[in-house]
């Protein structure tokens, strides 16, 4: 028999859930850190620890189906094609390592290229956002209503600080200094999930990669809510680019600012 897209996600539900419990034991422990591709990128044998269960877990239960994750455990993707999960074992890794909380686990499930299965779990919140295709997005197993249109004047704004001081520094201000609010989380996967929940009213970064915002699509295309690279083109599952994250209406405010 094959699994339906409602058991797979409430298995792979499951295995969050153990995957969170794995990560806050490590936690209690010293964490092993690694530089990438310098010291404000960070990896820690947790993140692939973590990445790895899932990768087994996976490939034991849906032998057909198609792994893409953040530390390499598997064959790098180039195609969409079939069933692919795509996993960010641990999405604010800075976060983990500097205040252990505010980190989250992303867990998305494609078929063909369309997001069908969209997971983002607080670990330390114990706060799960999920939704299926269709069947509306969920924080805690209860129902979320539809976003709030606002104007960016009443928008609360999540954007890296980071942002705000490199080359494209002009047209990012002039949209935080229209807007109400900006935050910074560090966690683009649980910034999407804000939005998702009304906490945030858009969310933008110059440079994630599909781990990061695979999942939250999904929840975020069940509350009304847009998510597209910053020119409003669609998101690719396969290559890095921009991100913004937000209601229709203030979607197209905000891209107007950025022209
Ligand atoms: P990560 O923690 O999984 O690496 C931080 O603003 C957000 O951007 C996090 O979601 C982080 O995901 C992501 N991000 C993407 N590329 C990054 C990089 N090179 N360095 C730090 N954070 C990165
Ligand atoms: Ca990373
Ligand atoms: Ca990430
Ligand atoms: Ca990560």
């Amino acid at each position: 028999m094959t699994a339906t897209w409602g058991n797979i996600e409430r298995q792979a539900r499951l295995w969050m859930v153990e995957a969170g419990d794995r990560i806050k034991t490590a936690l209690t422990e010293e964490v092993v850190i690694s530089e990438k591709s310098g010291p404000d990128d960070l990896v820690t044998e947790v993140d692939q620890d973590i990445e790895a269960f899932f990768y087994e877990k996976i490939s034991e239960a849906y032998p057909t189906h198609h792994f893409f994750g953040e530390e390499g455990v598997a064959q790098v993707l180039s195609s969409l094609e079939g069933t692919v999960w795509i996993v960010d074992p641990i999405d604010g890794t800075t976060n983990f390592i500097h205040q252990k909380r505010g980190f989250a686990i992303s867990v998305a499930v494609y078929q063909g290229g369309e997001g069908m299965i969209g997971l983002i779990y607080d670990v330390m919140n114990e706060e799960f956002f999920h939704a299926l295709k269709g069947e509306g997005a969920y924080l805690n197993d209860r129902l979320l209503p539809k976003v709030e249109q606002t104007s960016l004047s009443k928008a609360v704004v999540g954007i890296n600080a980071g942002w705000l001081v490199g080359e494209h520094a002009a047209a990012l201000t002039e949209v935080v200094r229209t807007s109400r609010g900006s935050r910074s989380y560090g966690s683009a996967a649980l910034e999407m999930a804000y939005v998702a929940t009304n906490r945030l009213n858009a969310y933008m970064s110059l440079n994630l990669s599909p781990w990061d915002y695979a999942a939250g699509a999904v929840i975020l295309a069940e509350v009304g809510c847009k998510a597209t690279r910053l020119d409003g083109t669609p998101l690719s599952m396969l290559e890095k680019g921009s991100l913004l994250a937000s209601s229709s209406n203030l979607h197209e405010e905000i891209r107007r600012h950025l022209t």
